[in-house]
């Protein structure tokens, strides 16, 4: 197999996610988006195919693989619904935190349920003061004896007040990155409590909610990897979450070209084929050309974020700014290219757009992209 193409098992792989999305995402998703409906049941069977550990350790039940099969998987589901898709990589994010980091007695707790996802994990960094300044985070966490005692709060989390376990980035030190760390908090402890659910212009299949916690006790065995460690553990579930994201823009902006080039074959105007037109052939071809520039860049970060590469981070930023950035930008083309009826709910391509504009903005902003990606280029 030459470097640039998948391997069988990567075929095997993905063709399972298509064939799963053609199934069960892809005629639903409309309905999900225009009802608000969280579809619990698909996510279920999302987990019956280990599509919520791809890359939890065998040993632990997950399926074992790569970034590379992560994005290809995504990048299969989001072609149905971006939104869903999307969530499944955020659980698989807390999924692979708890077994990478967690000790035995946390893995032995949470991942059995989380594995097969009967039981779904959050990602809690963001605050109301502390988004892309996340190392300035006040959310508390005390010792006391065998617990910790968290107190504070968390603003814009997916899946709030839907799923059962939360990964929770909590301050037990000074101020700063270094005294930061890293809990798993049960929905059912007491204590714990959600903000309404947030109204938004996309993202309609999950919720979004504050997460409140009011003095709650943690059991100490549930913190992941040392104290003072958990920022950095944060941002390396990121470097997985935002390949995954990027490839979510990837698989929405692919629909959009197919539904785009089905359209404008059969759209006539002045008589003819809009695809006739040649400003419609260069916008297609512009659309093509650069969602697979995109595609290049982001399986490169996948391949450097498995190896463990010393530049992973900085190739995880690039792809995940570049592939959110250009879908957004193809899928804003395939709508102007379906005219008003790209406007309406009648078609896909309006849930795409507003799907995909907050690719650019959460698992941090394309400005902080750029920034961890310039940091990088002066640091060497
Ligand atoms: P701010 O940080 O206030 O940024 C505002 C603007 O200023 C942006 O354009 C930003 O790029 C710019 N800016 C900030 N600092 C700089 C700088 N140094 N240089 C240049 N420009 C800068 N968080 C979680 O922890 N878990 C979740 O599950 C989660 N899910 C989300 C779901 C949705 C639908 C949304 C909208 C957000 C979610 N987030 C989640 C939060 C998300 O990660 C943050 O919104 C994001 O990191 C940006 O933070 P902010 O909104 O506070 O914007
Ligand atoms: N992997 C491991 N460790 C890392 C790391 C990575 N990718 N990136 C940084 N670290 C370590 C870093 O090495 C440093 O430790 P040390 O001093 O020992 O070397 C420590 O973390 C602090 O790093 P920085 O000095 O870079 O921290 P700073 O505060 O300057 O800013 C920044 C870091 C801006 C990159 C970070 O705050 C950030 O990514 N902000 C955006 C927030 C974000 O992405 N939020 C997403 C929320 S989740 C979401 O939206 C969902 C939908 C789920």
């Amino acid at each position: 197999m030459s470097q640039f193409d998948l391997t069988s098992d990567q075929r095997e792989i993905q063709d399972l996610a298509r064939r799963f999305t053609a199934d069960a995402i892809t005629p639903n998703a409309a309905e999900w988006d225009e009802k608000h409906i969280f579809p619990r049941d698909t996510i279920r069977a999302a987990g019956e195919l280990g599509f919520g550990s791809i890359y939890v350790s065998e040993e632990w039940g997950g399926i074992g693989l790569g970034r590379m099969e992560a994005a290809l998987i995504m990048e299969a589901m989001a072609y149905g619904c971006p939104s869903t898709s999307a969530f499944i990589s955020i659980h698989n994010m807390a999924s692979w935190m708890i077994d990478t980091y967690g000790g035995q007695a946390v893995k032995e707790k949470y991942l059995p349920g989380m594995v097969p996802m009967e039981v779904l994990g959050s990602y809690c960094l963001t605050e109301a003061g502390s988004g892309s300044d996340a190392a300035a985070l006040k959310t508390r966490a005390v010792r006391d004896g065998d617990h910790y005692v968290v107190s504070g709060s968390k603003q814009f989390i997916s899946g709030g007040g839907e799923n059962d376990v939360y990964v929770v980035m909590v301050r037990t030190g000074a101020d700063g990155p270094k005294g930061i760390s890293c809990v798993v908090i049960e929905k059912d402890m007491p204590g714990v409590s959600f903000g309404a659910r947030e109204r938004k212009l996309g993202w309609h299949s999950q919720p979004t909610a504050q997460v409140n916690f009011d003095e709650v006790r943690v059991p100490v065995e549930n913190l992941l990897g040392q104290e003072g460690q958990g920022f950095s553990i944060a941002m390396s579930g990121l470097d997985g979450g935002r390949l995954n994201i990027g490839a979510c823009s990837l698989g929405g902006a692919q629909r959009c070209i197919d539904e785009t080039v089905r359209y404008t074959k059969e759209r006539k105007q002045f008589g003819q084929s809009i695809a006739d037109f040649q400003n419609t052939q260069f916008m297609l071809a512009d659309m093509l050309t650069e969602l697979e520039a995109a595609r290049a860049l982001l399986y490169a970060a996948a391949a450097k974020v498995t190896a463990g590469a010393p530049d992973k981070t900085r190739f995880a930023a690039m792809a995940k700014r570049l592939a959110t950035d250009t879908g957004s930008s193809v899928v804003d083309r395939a709508l102007q290219l379906h005219g008003g009826y790209g406007y309406l709910m009648d078609y896909p391509i309006e849930r795409f757009w507003r799907d995909l504009r907050v690719h650019s903005i959460l698992e941090g902003t394309n400005q902080v992209m750029r920034m961890i990606v310039a940091r990088d280029m002066l640091r060497d």
